[in-house]
């Protein structure tokens, strides 16, 4: 439980430390995910990342306050079979708008250790590599949520 608590507590700090610098030009909105039932250690993770600098800009990763690895998928259809596989580079040129959305790109949370709520809200943050951490809140909706809550 200790580990947990100092874990979450760092996890705040690295956010607003690096709050101040994120204004305006890269933007994560609508992010989302589903509630999990009993037993379940995955869960996918929903959201509109938005570019509106003029560079382009690479994701580095994702992190969340879940105690899970967080790591960005991409579904595709492979001889008729939907498979996932991780992603290795997303860029977002100037202006560029990327959804992630069900049947393609997700963030991918596993080992989750405890069950996401439906209506709780949990701290999601995008790293780049050359561009600022941006930070937003993760609305989970019923299991059976199909686009943003
Ligand atoms: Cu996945």
């Amino acid at each position: 439980m200790r580990i947990r608590v100092s874990h979450f507590i760092l996890f705040f700090l690295c956010f607003s430390w690096t709050a101040a610098a994120s204004e305006g030009s890269v933007t994560v909105t609508a992010a989302w995910s589903r509630a999990t039932a009993p037993g379940a250690s995955t869960a996918v993770v929903y959201l509109r990342l938005e570019n509106q600098s003029n560079l382009t800009v690479t994701v580095e990763g994702v992190e969340t306050s879940m105690d899970a690895k967080a790591r960005i998928h991409k579904t595709v259809s492979k001889e008729g079979v939907m498979k996932m596989t991780p992603v290795k580079e997303l860029s977002l040129a100037p202006g560029e708008q990327v959804e992630f959305k069900p049947g393609g790109l997700h963030v991918m949370l596993m080992g989750l250790t405890r069950l996401l709520d439906e209506g709780e809200t949990f701290p999601i943050r995008v790293t780049f590599l050359k561009h600022p951490d941006v930070r937003a809140d993760v609305l989970v909706g019923t299991a059976g949520q199909m686009k943003a809550p």
